[in-house]
């Protein structure tokens, strides 16, 4: 393991030592490690006009964290950061997210790397120099030893084709490129497809100022309370003061200081397992999925008591039968992603908010001024598609790096998408993916899932220079073993019984294969066993 000082260098072969695609929270932490901390020279590249990925692009009202947040939604690494940063309220609104990465990247003068407004057109690697060339869409053409992909696992945005759609005549906005000027509904009748987190969140906002809003439901979902209130001076305080130890507690738990109540339902009577489940629902968040009983994701009964207990609370919140009878999900509870909000069902019970069951009606075309179903026609000057993503895989695809032999990514991940470890993949030496397909990915704290993959990947190239070494590449062997277990582990749960995007369900065409690793912290130990094992799994060339 390198320890510190000078690496070497290899400009006689390379513009950069490290090309980064993505300035999100993963690639700029990235950029600071591999810049300030091993020294390299490293450019980053980045569609978007400014830093933030994911928090740059989805702006749509209502936008929130959708995971254990504030002050943990953030980078661990720096007590100054956590110092110096003041998180208003418990569930992070997009705004304040990306203020933060603002603030980040200004803090440690990243932006004098990164090259905003610049798409990656192509990525290739040369057996010859051990270095990946990129070229832009602005007509530059550069290289590095290593290519580090932190292209989000959720930028690619999914549109639905519906005939006619195209011919929709009103303003239309996907979530995840939601237009950086204010969005007036003021007045207008608006439609909006999708009730994921995306449509979830921005739902009961887009009522409130709407003349009509119109969902068109294919799913019903499984959504908690967020609870969101004001973050005290005090909780503010003890959470800076006791900042190493909820750390400590983030990396060896699911990536969030909570504990996780790990408790057999066996040992409850039915009235005990229905108050525990009233006391999570109270409390909000998440907490009715990683605190009710650890078997919730296992055993079936369980899981339906738990979805019908859900179920019974959407009855209980929506006044009209039929419309709270259209809004009862039927999957597995939490084997989608699951969602926190801030009033959906109750929104339904506003005069202005109308919703249509896609399963019962669907949707069968669009005009200039309408939404046509099977039993009639909605009309709508503004269409609100929130119908998330290509999730994981989407952006690695878009890019399509060509590896060894010229072999495209879209065509070694035609049928599976095989990695190793969920950062590498055979075939394409020196790239390394953060939030790859087989990492903890969305189902680990992001931010922090992010850092540790980074250190991981600073440690291996770091490992490299050390050692006189060139590339570093996943054997087909390993990347097989890590399918099994990575399918293995998904295989025990209730999961792979659900379309989710989790799944690669929500794509038409798309592989179905579950994409992330169960094991939260367990994944980062086993990172750091591979590296200790001498990078087992992988092949280590001599620099050429
Ligand atoms: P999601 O969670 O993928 O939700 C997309 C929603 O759009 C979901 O309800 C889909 O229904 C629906 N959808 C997708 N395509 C269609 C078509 N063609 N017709 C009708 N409805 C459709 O994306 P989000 O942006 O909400 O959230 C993504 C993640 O970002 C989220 O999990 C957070 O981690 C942040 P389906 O359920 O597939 O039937």
């Amino acid at each position: 393991m390198w320890l510190g000082g000078p690496l070497r260098m290899r400009k006689d072969k390379t513009d950069y030592d490290a090309i980064i695609i993505g300035s999100g929270f993963s690639g700029l932490y990235a950029l600071h490690h591999l810049r300030d901390k091993l020294k390299l020279n490293v450019r980053v590249y980045d569609s978007a006009g400014g830093v933030g990925g994911t928090w740059w692009y989805n702006r749509y009202p209502g936008a929130r964290v959708d995971a254990p947040s504030s002050p943990f939604y953030a980078y661990t690494f720096s007590q100054e950061l956590v110092d110096d940063w003041t998180w208003k309220e418990t569930q992070t609104p997009q705004a304040s997210v990306l203020a933060y990465l603002e603030h980040f990247a200004q803090r440690f003068d990243l932006t004098k790397d990164i090259q905003f407004k610049t798409w990656v057109t192509d990525a290739r690697y040369d057996e010859q120099t051990q270095s990946w060339t990129i070229e832009t869409d602005q007509g530059e053409t550069a290289s590095a030893q290593f290519l580090i992909c932190a292209v989000g696992a959720l930028f690619v945005a999914n549109r639905p084709d519906y005939p006619g759609i195209d011919d929709f005549a009103g303003e239309c906005y996907h979530t995840g490129r939601w237009p950086h000027d204010k969005v007036s509904f003021a007045g207008k009748r608006v439609g909006v497809i999708g009730t994921g987190s995306s449509g979830i969140q921005s739902i009961p906002e887009i009522a409130k100022e709407a003349e009509h809003v119109t969902v068109f439901q294919r799913t019903p979902q499984y959504s908690l309370p967020a609870r969101n209130r004001a973050l005290s001076e005090e909780e503010l305080k003890r959470s800076r003061a006791d900042w190493d130890d909820l750390r400590q507690s983030m990396l060896h738990r699911g990536g969030w200081p909570h504990k996780t109540i790990r408790r057999s339902a066996q040992d409850y009577t039915p009235e005990e397992r229905h108050a525990i489940y009233e006391s999570l629902w109270e409390e909000g968040g998440i907490h009715l999925s990683i605190n009710s009983f650890s078997a919730v994701l296992i055993d079936k009964d369980l899981n339906d008591e738990v979805s019908e207990f859900v179920r019974g609370k959407i009855r209980q919140i929506v006044r009209d039968p039929e419309t709270a009878e259209k809004l009862l999900p039927d999957y597995h509870f939490a084997t989608k992603r699951l969602i926190l909000d801030n009033g959906y069902f109750e929104t339904y019970n506003r005069g202005n908010v109308s919703l249509v069951d896609l399963r019962d009606d669907p949707i069968k075309s669009f005009s200039a001024t309408a939404v046509q179903t099977q039993q009639g026609e909605h009309p709508i000057d503004m269409l609100v598609l929130a119908t998330g993503f290509d999730a994981v895989t989407g952006s690695m695809l878009n890019l399509n790096p060509k590896g060894r032999d010229g072999l495209s990514l879209q065509e070694k991940w035609a049928d599976r998408f095989e990695n190793y470890l969920g950062a590498t993949i055979a075939g394409f030496p020196n790239l390394f993916m953060i939030h790859g397909p087989g990492s903890p990915g969305v189902l680990y704290t992001m931010p922090l899932g992010g850092e540790r993959t980074a250190n991981w990947i600073a440690e291996s190239i770091a490992h490299l220079r050390a050692n006189n070494l060139g590339a570093i590449e996943a054997t087909d062997e390993a990347a097989s073993m890590w399918d099994e277990e990575i399918n293995a582990a998904a295989a025990q749960t209730l999961y792979p019984l659900t379309d989710s995007w989790y799944m690669g369900a929500n794509i038409p065409g798309k592989p179905r294969q579950f994409l992330a690793h169960l094991r939260g912290s367990k994944y980062f130990e086993r990172l750091s066993q591979v590296a200790d094992q001498d990078y087992e799994g992988f092949v280590l060339e001599s620099a050429k």
